[in-house]
Parts: structure tokens; C-alpha cells; sequence
């Protein structure tokens, strides 16, 4: 039986990315950094999970030393642009997810969050979508530097089951990246994946159930329809 809905933020709950780029460019400029990511050296990077990662993957990848910079400095200063920028309201969840956080709750489902992303993140984008608290609509929320491992480990999810106080059989983690994939499957969990624009290209096993957005699974009857299906 499925007992809970474990959720992905970036790429699943909305289409963030972007907002994350901006952020990023936006310090980097701000800093007097002569730093821009574009869409396709940031698709490349999102391979590197969690920003203070991928900056220093960045900074190594181009021969520069972070020594000279102050990469946990930088990140807070992403994390509150980012929190900034979103609180203008101009994301939106993506297509049946608020159905599906709807149908869950009045199923009586535990709902969870296992994200790479900072806590603030989450917060900012549950407030500026659904207008509530993440804590007062999640169960439990796993997050970013929570975990000393982050996706594709299964560490994130292993510590929403936790907090759950579920075993993985009860549970099906919400993904869209090989990345939240593989952290879900490591974990022993079922997975459904939706891939979002940054992810669209990443190669998917075979043996991945994958829909093409989260209105086909948009009510807790469709999504264990689809897992039983399996
Ligand atoms: C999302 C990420 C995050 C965000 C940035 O992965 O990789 O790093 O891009 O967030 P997932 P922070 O959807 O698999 O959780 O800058 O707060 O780290
Ligand atoms: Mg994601």
C-alpha cells in the first residue's frame, strides 16, 4: 500500500532552474565576478547537485582556484536573490502537482520533500505557489546540506524515510532528473519521473516509469493505478 508521496522540488514540484540560473548570474555580477552561466553550460552543470558543488565543479573545471573565493559566502548570497526573485510570484507549479498534493492530504497520504535544494528555497517557492507553509503541508523535508551526500547518494531520501517513519515500500519519490533517480532507487523506492527542460535530454533507464507530465498521475487512484500497472 502506498502511504506516502516523497517530492523532488526542482525540476518536479516547478520548473526552477532558471530562477537558479538567474540567481547565480545575478551574484556572480554583483560580486564583480566576470562569472555568466548560459542555458547550455548550466545543463552541463546541473550533472553537479547543490550550488556550492557546482560552483567549485565550475571554478575547477576552468582551471581556477577557490582558495581565493569565499564559495559558502557566494551561495548564501544566490540562496537570498533566489528567495527574492521568487517571492515575486512568477513560478508556477508545475501542470498536477497542486491535484496531487490536494488528492494526497484528503487520502490521508504522508507528503515529504527530498531535495538537493537549500531549505530557504523550498520555503520561498511553497509560500509564493500554494501560499502556506512547506512545514505545515509536509510531513517531513529533507534538504539540501542536511545530508553529507547529496543525490544521486540516497542519503536525502534515506533521511525523509526517517522522518517518516516509513519503510521505502510504503513510500514513491516524484523526479525528473537520472540523478533524483538513481538517489530514489539507492534508497529502494519506486520512482516516477517526469522530466523537466533542463532534464529532457538525460539518459533514462528503460526500465524507468516515465510520464510525460504529472497530470496523468494528478490523483492519488491514477498514481498507484500507474505503480500497480508496473
Ligand atoms: C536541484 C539542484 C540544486 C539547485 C540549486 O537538484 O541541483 O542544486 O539547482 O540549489 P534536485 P542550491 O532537483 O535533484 O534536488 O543552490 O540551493 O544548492
Ligand atoms: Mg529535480
Amino acid at each position: 500500500t502506498l502511504r506516502a508521496i516523497i517530492f523532488d522540488v526542482d525540476g518536479t514540484l516547478a520548473e526552477t532552474e532558471e530562477l537558479h540560473r538567474r540567481a547565480f548570474n545575478e551574484t556572480f555580477a554583483a560580486q564583480g565576478l566576470d562569472w555568466h552561466w548560459d542555458q547550455d553550460r548550466y545543463r552541463a552543470l546541473l550533472q553537479v547537485t547543490g550550488g556550492k558543488e557546482r560552483m567549485a565543479h565550475d571554478l575547477a573545471e576552468r582551471g581556477l582556484a577557490a582558495d581565493g573565493h569565499d564559495i559558502p559566502g557566494l551561495h548564501r548570497a544566490k540562496t537570498d536573490r533566489y528567495t527574492e526573485l521568487m517571492a515575486r510570484g512568477e513560478i508556477a507549479l508545475r501542470p498536477g502537482i497542486a491535484d496531487l498534493i490536494r488528492s494526497g492530504r484528503d487520502a490521508g497520504l504522508r507528503l515529504a520533500i527530498a531535495t538537493t535544494t537549500s531549505r530557504p528555497n523550498i520555503d520561498a517557492l511553497i509560500r509564493a505557489t500554494l501560499g502556506c507553509e512547506a512545514a505545515d503541508l509536509f510531513h517531513a523535508i529533507a534538504a539540501g546540506d542536511e545530508v553529507g551526500a547529496k543525490k544521486p547518494a540516497p542519503d536525502v531520501y534515506l533521511l525523509a524515510l526517517e522522518r517518516l517513519g516509513l519503510p521505502p515500500e510504503d513510500a514513491v519519490a516524484l523526479e525528473d532528473s537520472v540523478n533524483g533517480l538513481m538517489s530514489a532507487r539507492a534508497a529502494g523506492l519506486r520512482c516516477v519521473v517526469s522530466p523537466a527542460t533542463y532534464t529532457a535530454g538525460d539518459p533514462f533507464p528503460d526500465d524507468c516509469t516515465i510520464v510525460e507530465d504529472f497530470t496523468h498521475i494528478a490523483s492519488v487512484e491514477a498514481l498507484e493505478r500507474l505503480l500497480e500497472a508496473k
